[in-house]
């Protein structure tokens, strides 16, 4: 008989940023992870981790409300199902739980890398194999102060960390702005690559604007300028400029990526494990998007090093990642939970060996960051 998943804990974990990260709805001093630890009869244990931005601030579930989720209602059905099987367990999810994406993304995760472990194989090779070991990675600049953000990107630049440097805007003015922006790509000129990311803060007047000088000043990308659900306005900007314009908020799974290929809304899609409800929903998005050559990008919900580690996985099994990741979490936050951090240099992300994810909980780390420590 095959093993049966016997227990599925999920755990707040808080974990200190290594400075203020300044998007348009949030400031982040700490970031807040969900792991999961799925525990089967045959020993083995599984990770996972739903992670998520600024509380209720940037998607439509909270970590408590991912804890509740799981707790709740994804533990029970899950328990004596077979641990083997992730197909069946994650139709199981369905039926019991609409939506909640991120929370069935812990689950599906953790279903990997037990399934990993028990087969003695990497995730990727799970997925059908690796195409790329390495994953070129940018990291944000949003410290807020745009002298602190220029000499971050030369200190990255000169580490051989980080080559491309996303800007999040659309806090300020428009002209402010693109004052800020073309002032760090003027500072770094032909030596990185600069992208901008507005989280959906402009109106398709101000985008319009803001997009034809963001364009002038020489950036390479522009990510969600207005909201998710004005996919008219951003179909319009796709076919407006020449410089690729990237969903990210807008497109979920298959279900948007279908739409917004149908409708020409965008050049580039951020695909995330997290939106997508898990690793193979993000590839089945993928799927719609290699189908209308569309180019893709791995994107983050800034998740500590279990979750980035899980979209490394699914982000090197793809056929095309034409524009890189933004596989950053674990660099953002001051300590980790995991035994070994993932390896960063010469500007890319290392995809660790071993079976399953290839990481391993710091028992001490997980207790001292714990939510519940005290209770
Ligand atoms: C987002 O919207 O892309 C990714 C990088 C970052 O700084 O924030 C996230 C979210
Ligand atoms: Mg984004």
């Amino acid at each position: 008989m095959n093993p049966q998943i016997t227990s599925v804990e999920a755990i707040l974990v808080d974990l200190p940023t290594i400075r203020a990260h300044q998007l348009a709805m949030a400031t982040m001093q700490q970031q807040t992870l969900v792991i999961v630890r799925l525990r089967s009869s045959d020993g083995i244990e599984g990770l996972g981790e739903a992670t998520t931005i600024g509380g209720l601030s940037y998607g439509d579930e909270s970590p408590e409300g991912i804890k509740l989720t799981i707790d709740t209602y994804l533990a029970p059905a899950l328990i004596g199902q077979d641990a083997t099987n992730i197909n069946s367990a994650m139709l199981k999810l369905n039926k019991v739980a609409r939506g909640n994406r991120f929370a069935k993304c812990a689950i599906e995760t953790a279903l990997l890398d037990a399934q990993g472990k028990r087969l003695n194989v990497p995730v990727s090779t799970l997925l059908g194999g690796a195409v790329r070991k390495t994953l070129p990675v940018l990291w944000t600049l949003a410290s807020g102060d745009t002298q602190r953000d220029i000499e971050e990107a030369e200190m990255l630049l000169a580490e051989r960390r980080h080559n491309t440097f996303k800007l999040k805007i659309g806090r300020r003015s428009v002209r402010d702005d693109v004052a800020h922006v073309s002032k760090i790509k003027s500072a770094l000129g032909d030596r990185a690559k600069v992208t901008v990311d507005v989280n959906q803060a402009w109106s398709e007047i101000d985008a319009t604007l803001g997009i034809a000088a963001l364009e002038a000043a020489g950036v390479d990308l522009i990510e969600q300028p207005t909201p998710r659900e004005q996919r008219g306005a951003l179909a319009r900007l796709a076919a407006r400029f020449i410089v690729p314009i990237m969903a990210d908020e807008a497109v979920t799974g298959p279900e948007d990526a279908l739409e917004l290929a149908r409708d020409a809304c965008a050049d580039v899609f951020a695909l995330k494990i997290a939106k997508s409800g898990g690793i193979y929903g993000m590839m089945r998005a993928a799927a719609i998007a290699d189908a209308a050559g569309i180019s893709l990008y791995g994107g983050t919900m800034l998740e500590g090093s279990i979750g980035s580690i899980a979209s490394a996985h699914g982000f090197c099994a793809l056929p095309q990642l034409a524009w890189g990741t933004e596989l950053f979490g674990p660099l953002l936050v001051k300590d980790d939970i995991v035994t070994a951090r993932p390896q960063y240099r010469d500007f890319d992300l290392h995809l660790p060996e071993g079976p399953g994810l290839g990481l391993h909980i710091d028992e001490d780390k997980l207790a001292f960051y714990r939510r519940d420590k005290n209770a």
